[in-house]
């Protein structure tokens, strides 16, 4: 047997869990997804992934065809049901099966999928030394075009990224907007230090609004650093003391090597240690219960 898997109202295993081929999700990345977390066997900020799914799926005019409680209940019962407690959860809803058009009429029910399965972290050595970080040609997508708030399942522009930065040997590929502003990395939020400031670009540069984002501005300020979001450059980042990046998966990695520009001492600084060990704290002291 191998994981048990969600799929459209039932629970089935990875063998049979299968989507259609005129499913509008493969055909034309029309959908919506989360990636969550659970330590412990406790789902951390599931309100508030819940309620981004179901911001995005506003965004796209995608009806989630379950109650936001219903879908609290499945994403805990998934868990539940591989006997898992520290897991990655995957929540994708995309538009369903139509036809060959795009035309999302031709689509009656969106489909919906939660997967959880064993974590892959980072290895460890990323944690002490930092990650290299270049900024990349590409451009993260328009807010007016594909919004980046959005989760959406249309990731090539995320994926673009993350190619040009392997094929310029870098962990992470660093997008800037239009303007040429710092927004986010292909799958992680940014943040720098320098002195008592801790900053990260606003949401409106053009970025995801993160949970681990938020979980890290709530602890910026109780450890009494000055929390602001403000629009960044890539001056700023050379310059920073400190930088790291966060996500789910991820958690607060340390970021050392920018654009061949060595941050701080080339180790995580200080301070990085500090929230990550705070919000290490977090994950364990909050939570849904699965
Ligand atoms: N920006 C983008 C573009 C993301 O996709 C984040 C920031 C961080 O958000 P959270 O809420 O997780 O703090 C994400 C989410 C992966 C992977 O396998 C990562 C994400 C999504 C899907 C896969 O690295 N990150």
């Amino acid at each position: 047997m191998g994981l048990l898997i969600y799929i459209d109202g039932k629970f089935v295993d990875e063998k049979q869990a299968k989507i259609s081929v005129f499913d509008h999700g493969l055909l034309y990345g029309d959908g919506i997804f989360e990636g969550l977390r659970t330590y412990s066997g406790k789902v951390f900020r599931l309100g508030q992934h819940i309620q981004r799914l179901y911001k995005s799926a506003k965004a796209i005019f995608l009806e989630i065809p379950i109650s936001k409680d219903k879908m609290a209940e499945v994403i805990k019962a998934t868990v539940r049901k591989n006997k898992l407690k520290d897991s990655y959860i995957r929540v994708v809803v995309t538009r369903g099966k139509g036809d060959l058009g795009l035309d999302p009429r031709k689509c009656s029910n969106p489909t919906v999928i939660v997967i959880a399965s064993k974590i892959e972290l980072y290895p460890e050595e990323y944690y002490r030394n930092g990650l290299s970080v270049v900024t990349i040609a590409t451009r993260r997508n328009l807010i007016e075009s594909l919004n980046p708030a959005v989760k959406s399942l249309n990731y090539l522009n995320n994926i673009l990224g993350k190619i040009e930065a392997t094929n310029a040997g870098a962990m992470e590929g660093l997008f800037l907007n239009n303007e040429g502003y710092v927004t986010e990395c292909s799958g992680e939020n940014i943040f720098i230090i320098s002195g008592n400031f801790l900053c990260t670009p606003p949401i409106s540069a053009g970025a995801l609004d993160g949970i681990t984002r938020d979980a890290v501005i709530q602890i910026g300020k109780t450890v009494g650093l000055d929390v602001s979001e403000k629009l960044l450059t890539r001056y700023d980042l050379y310059n920073a003391d400190e930088c790291f990046l966060t996500g789910t998966a991820a958690e607060i990695v340390p970021v050392t090597l920018i654009d061949g520009r060595t941050i701080g001492n080339g180790k995580s600084g200080i301070l990085t240690c500090k929230i990550r060990k705070e919000f290490h704290n977090l994950v364990l002291k909050e939570g849904t219960p699965i």
